[in-house]
């Protein structure tokens, strides 16, 4: 098991769109533990590939309180969307940055599982909007693409300055 290191916005590679997965192996069923891991530790309730650098069409997911509830989905496809919510979004690739987001309420998705089968999944609330916040990673968009290009500007300059500062407050660690 490792911990994977997660870009963050603006790194060009975040608009990447991922390919489909091709290869069902023993390679793909350890890069989704690693990606749950990742997740579990960072901590967040998804995780797409694409913020791993690895530009396949994967995610992983855990709504669940408890943090017993892992779903992994290759190469989701929304067969069917419903209704309307909006939700104060976050991203671990956009750390320390929150705004609401309008998405479907309700949504049908058809993904494959680390073996390759087919399934199919309803969801519903948080799992919905995670779902559809994941899928948008895996075609290169992250939820301040949905704000007004002003607002993420902001957005930019306060991660900045949020990275200069953490930068000047620990500067010997890396040098130790
Ligand atoms: O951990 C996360 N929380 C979250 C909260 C509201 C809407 C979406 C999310 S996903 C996010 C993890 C992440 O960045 N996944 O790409
Ligand atoms: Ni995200």
């Amino acid at each position: 098991m490792a911990l994977l290191n997660i870009l963050e916005f603006p790194d060009p590679r975040l608009r990447t769109k991922a390919v489909p997965v091709t290869d069902f192996g023993p390679a793909l069923a350890r890069l989704a533990e690693n990606m749950l891991e990742t997740m579990y530790a960072a901590p967040g309730v998804g995780l797409a590939a694409t913020q791993v650098d690895v530009h396949r069409q994967l995610l992983v997911l855990d709504v669940s309180e408890e943090k017993n509830a892992p779903h992994v989905l290759v190469n989701p496809r929304i067969l069917a969307k419903e209704g309307s919510q909006t939700y104060q979004e976050g991203c671990l690739s956009v750390p320390g940055i929150f705004a609401e987001v309008e998405r479907a309420e309700h949504i049908r998705v058809e993904a494959q599982d680390v073996h390759g089968a087919s399934f199919t999944l309803e969801a519903g609330g948080l799992l919905a909007v995670c779902i559809q916040h994941e899928m948008d990673h895996l075609i290169g968009k992250l939820f301040v693409d949905y704000l007004s290009p002003l607002k993420r500007e902001l957005v930019r300059k306060k991660l900045e300055k949020q990275r200069r500062q953490a930068a000047s407050a620990a500067p010997a660690t890396a040098a130790l």
